[in-house]
């Protein structure tokens, strides 16, 4: 099964945790593309979603899905996302696609997280993949000196092509920390959340994922 099998295959099982009536939150990048296109076979069902950026957004309009403001949305039975980096207990590395604080705070009003991912994301430790940071662009210099402190090495993400900062949905920078082993990731996520300057960190380990689907070449695996 190639990669994109995988993926449609835990995108298609990840319906059976879509609540009836309910808002649905719904995450950013290949994986989620293929949720969201099993989503619009079963849109009657469900009230609306709320999207984790907005690439997310339009594609769900894009299937007629209605989208709603997270302000206007007091409660969400279930989010279901992609992950960069999984553990077996649930803790994440999330943000390679530069939507982790919007998935943040989608995820932090779901009762439920349901990671979808290949099953190359699962690690046992995470840090392979470079950290994401998202901070305030007058804060970056002192954010990164204050990561590279934590042991790792804070690099910027560039637009493709050029060395230009990409910038987020927020209108934030993203740092990418290389080279980290996050052997405490909980600690790690507080840490990082106290660095002044910084909008959110894609580490999902103090809030992890209550579920995750894992593609196999043997069949989808839940892990909860
Ligand atoms: C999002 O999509 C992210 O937080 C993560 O960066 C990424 C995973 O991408 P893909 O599904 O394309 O592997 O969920």
């Amino acid at each position: 099964m190639t990669q994109d099998e995988l993926k449609q295959a835990v995108a298609r099982a990840a319906i059976d945790y879509v609540v009836d009536g309910e808002i649905i939150g719904v995450g950013t990048g290949s994986t989620a593309n293929f949720f969201i296109d099993e989503l619009a076979k079963i849109k009657d069902r469900i009230k609306g979603t709320v999207a984790s950026s907005e690439a997310t957004a339009s594609r769900l309009r894009g299937h007629g899905i209605p989208v709603f403001d997270l302000n206007d949305v007091t409660s969400m039975a279930v989010y279901i996302d992609g992950a960069d980096e999984i553990t077996a207990s649930g803790a994440m590395i999330k943000g390679g696609g530069a939507a982790l604080t919007r998935e943040k705070i989608v995820a932090s009003v779901a009762k439920q997280f349901v990671c979808i991912a290949d099953g190359s994301k699962l690690v046992e430790t995470l840090g392979k993949f470079p950290l994401p940071v998202e901070v305030i662009p007058m804060a970056r210099a002192a954010v990164m000196r204050k990561l590279a402190e934590l042991g790792g090495q804070p690099r910027l993400r560039t637009k493709p092509g050029t060395d230009e900062a990409f910038i987020t949905d927020n209108g934030g920078e993203i740092i990418d920390v290389v080279g980290l082993s996050i052997l405490d990731p909980v600690a790690m996520e507080e840490r990082i959340n106290q660095i002044v300057g910084v909008i959110a960190v894609g580490l999902f380990a103090k809030a992890g994922a209550t579920v995750c689907l894992l593609g196999t070449p043997e069949g989808v695996k839940t892990l909860t």
